[in-house]
């Protein structure tokens, strides 16, 4: 009765559309009428690693067709710059999550850090890190002002944070009665190192008023419809949170530029909020005198029922309350499930736990489905709003079939649940308990 993944591979990405195909894989762009088109030298590469051979006499190769060396069915497709095990859940927009055991590093490389894209990216090649500006403006703002990427280096102290970003539908797929989205199982997290300058540096240089309330952003992606008089999505947060000394306007992650689909040249990180409110391709920032009205800022996205409900029932727009700091939550990285050891080893554990703006306080796990728990060893974060790792020893009395489960527990003593928490329309804030399985033979 497990329920299946949506995932995508390479023959229904092509079967869908072939010209938005070859654009996603390989960067290639094509007339739709003569098949015809231009292999850029990028789109080039990237054929020709996917092949694991240069092709040769490539200008001939049409449009729209899948290289008879990747025509196997199964053959899952890679999106340029991302890890290929990650899972597609969607690919237009492109939606990307993590495996548990993809997210074991102490900070997420950039090629597999998750990917939620509510429209479409700026081309890559319209993107000029040169001439790429950000504006501040908004009737809280006391004046308009636009900064280069160059200039907000110059005139602003630089700093970095390690910074945890979650989709706040991290683990729709576990509700019932489910809910529409993308069914995102564990992935949709990860903790990179963010460099940027704070928020709170540029706003006091802007000016702003006292009856500011709000900070939204609008970026350079646009609307899947393609109608240029839509936004994909624009979202903020609370002044109180825009001045947090972690908030930032971020040009690198992990010492690099921050990878395409995740925002390049620019965005916002807000740590510990869902990560809906961290604007990519960032390009202008509004200051609010009431909470901001962008698109998804409407309910029922990104908002819960303010008052509990029962699975299934319906919830009025005006009883839904905007999601704010994230609930304490943890993953087991290594093992991978379904790991296999013998009767006289100890499995090591490891793992992050995280609690939106609080920290972890303790970390448990437990091999008898939660009626005994043993402590984990948690390490300090790095800094506030940052992941902190655990590890663990278990032991196995008997050969057969368990699970590791692992809880965490906030510094306001809020605990992972075992079950699912609290059903809402729109399937947010699942937090409940990790579990890998574990055979011991
Ligand atoms: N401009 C823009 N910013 C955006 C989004 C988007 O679609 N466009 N998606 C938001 C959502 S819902 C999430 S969960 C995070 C995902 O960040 P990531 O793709 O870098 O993991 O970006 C947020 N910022
Ligand atoms: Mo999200």
């Amino acid at each position: 009765m497990k329920k299946q993944k949506k995932t995508i591979g390479l023959h229904e990405l092509y079967q869908k559309d072939p010209i938005e195909a070859d654009r996603l894989l390989w960067g290639r762009e094509s007339d739709p009428e003569t098949r015809r088109g231009f292999l850029k030298k990028g789109a080039l590469l990237a054929l020709g690693a996917a092949l694991g051979a240069p092709m040769v006499h490539a200008e001939n190769f049409p449009a729209g067709m899948i290289p008879a060396g990747l025509a196997d069915a199964n053959t899952p497709f890679q999106i340029p710059g991302k890890h290929p095990d990650l899972i597609v859940l969607n690919d237009k927009p492109i939606n990307l999550e993590t495996p548990a055991h993809l997210l074991d590093d102490k900070l997420t490389p950039g090629d597999k850090f998750f990917v939620r894209n509510n429209g479409l990216p700026p081309e890559e090649s319209d993107i000029d890190v040169n001439t790429w500006t950000l504006t501040i403006e908004g009737e809280s703002a006391r004046q308009k002002k636009t900064y280069t990427i160059q200039e907000l280096k110059e005139r602003f102290q630089e700093h970095t944070y390690q910074l945890v970003l979650e989709c706040g539908g991290n683990g729709r797929s576990e509700f019932n009665p489910p809910a529409k989205g993308n069914q995102w199982s564990t992935g949709a997290v990860g903790c990179a190192a963010w460099t940027g300058v704070r928020l709170k540096d540029v706003l006091e240089d802007v000016g702003i008023k006292s009856n500011a309330v709000y900070v939204g952003y609008y970026g350079k992606d646009r609307h899947v419809s393609g109608n240029p008089e839509k936004e994909a999505i624009s979202r903020g947060v609370p002044v109180e949170k825009a001045m947090q000394e972690e908030s930032l306007i971020a040009w690198a992650m992990n010492g690099q530029p921050i990878p395409y689909q995740n925002g390049h040249p620019l965005r916002l990180v807000f740590g510990g909020w869902p990560a809906s409110c961290s604007g990519k391709w960032l390009s202008k920032i509004v200051v609010r005198d009431r909470v901001h009205d962008g698109a998804k800022m409407e309910a029922p996205s990104y908002r819960v029922p303010c008052n509990p409900v029962g699975p299934g029932e319906k919830v009025k727009d005006e009883d839904m309350c905007i999601i704010e700091s994230m609930p304490v939550k943890s993953l087991i990285t290594y093992p991978k499930t379904g790991a296999t050891l013998k009767l006289s080893q100890q499995l090591p554990i490891r793992g992050h736990a995280w609690a939106g703006e609080l920290s972890v306080e303790k970390m448990e796990v437990s091999t008898d489905f939660g009626a005994t728990w043993q402590p984990a060893n948690l390490q300090k974060a790095a800094n506030r709003l940052s992941w902190q790792h655990f590890d663990a020893k278990v032991s196995f009395p008997e050969r057969g079939y368990y699970e590791v489960w692992a809880k965490a527990t906030d510094s306001e003593g809020h605990a992972q649940p075992m079950i699912l928490p609290g059903w809402n329309p729109k399937g947010y804030l699942n937090n409940a308990c990790h579990r890998i399985a574990v055979k011991v033979v």
